[in-house]
């Protein structure tokens, strides 16, 4: 089994002094559990508006098994408003503070660099950004944080990037994107990287289908999959209800991991670790 690792240069939960930075490694796919902290998150928006639920729902994905918890304060659905800076961190922050206790690696999922840090100043250890760090800011907050940085590929943004996608080579253009933000980055000072296609953001189904085909195309890096509930499921399988895909979402991570996913972002941590223990036995790894 294949063996990931993700740098930081302070100590964070779970790492153990490697040269000189700390090192989290873990073998075969983790999962990142999803807690979003909005009030219109497509699958699961005002769930975790109280900070108790929050750190309810979030001590039960630890003690199913997740690595790490993505914390969101912006939908970034299909047609989502934009939400400004002071809103966004007025969400985060709180649930943030609120997790301390849990000793938990915690990734903030945001576009904006004044979100970032404060995250990161109230205890978040990753930034992910799904906007591939376009904002030259994003880097410098997350080298002058040492945080490492999750790196994915948006097509537009949010609120008009389905409206008609379009590539010459949907495999090559998102590498492309992906390794020339990595290297900048790193070049930068961001201790680590992981790279994500960015699954239905500003794709069409093909195009997806087609980047979790090649995704080991993206390694040497280690490569993040978010299709957790996503519209996909719902081209192929007939879902309408973000809710009831979660079937489907395991079905389409543990392909991913068969390409070399290092981790894969979920709602249902339960669900997708016990998948992920009966595949890894019946590999005989
Ligand atoms: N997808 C969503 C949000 N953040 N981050 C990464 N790295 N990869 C993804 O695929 C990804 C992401 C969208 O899903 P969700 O958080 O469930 O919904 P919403 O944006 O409506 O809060």
């Amino acid at each position: 089994m294949k063996t990931f690792h993700l740098d930081f240069a302070h100590p964070v939960p779970g790492s153990t002094p490697h040269q000189s930075i700390h090192r989290v490694s873990w073998q075969g796919a983790a999962v990142m559990g999803i807690l979003n902290v909005t009030p219109d998150s497509f699958s699961d928006g005002g769930k975790h508006f109280q900070l108790e639920a929050v750190v309810d729902s979030a001590r039960k994905m630890l003690e199913r098994g997740a690595l790490v918890l993505d914390v969101g304060g912006e939908s970034t659905r299909p047609g989502a408003d934009p939400v400004n800076a002071q809103e966004e961190i007025r969400r985060v922050v709180p649930a943030i503070e609120a997790l301390q206790d849990l000793n938990v690696l915690i990734s903030i999922d945001t576009m904006k660099p004044e979100v970032a840090r404060a995250a990161l100043l109230a205890g978040a250890h990753i930034v992910n950004d799904v906007n591939g760090l376009g904002d030259p800011e994003m880097i410098r907050v997350c080298a002058e944080h040492g945080a490492p940085a999750v790196i994915m590929h948006m097509q537009g943004e949010p609120r008009t990037m389905q409206k008609k996608p379009h590539y010459q080579d949907v495999v090559s253009e998102v590498k492309g994107f992906l390794f020339q933000q990595a290297e900048k980055a790193l070049a930068a000072g961001v201790p680590s990287v992981m790279l994500d296609p960015g699954i239905g953001f500003g794709k069409t189904l093909e195009h997806n289908l087609n980047l979790i085909r090649h995704l080991s195309d993206l390694e040497p890096y280690g490569v993040l999959l978010g299709v957790s509930r996503k519209k996909m499921i719902d081209l192929i399988a007939d879902v309408p209800e973000a809710k009831n895909r979660d079937a489907g979402s395991i079905a389409v991570h543990l392909f991913g991991i068969e390409q070399g996913a290092a981790m894969v972002r979920v709602h249902d941590v339960e669900g997708h670790l016990q998948a992920l223990k009966v595949w890894t036995a019946l590999k005989g790894q």
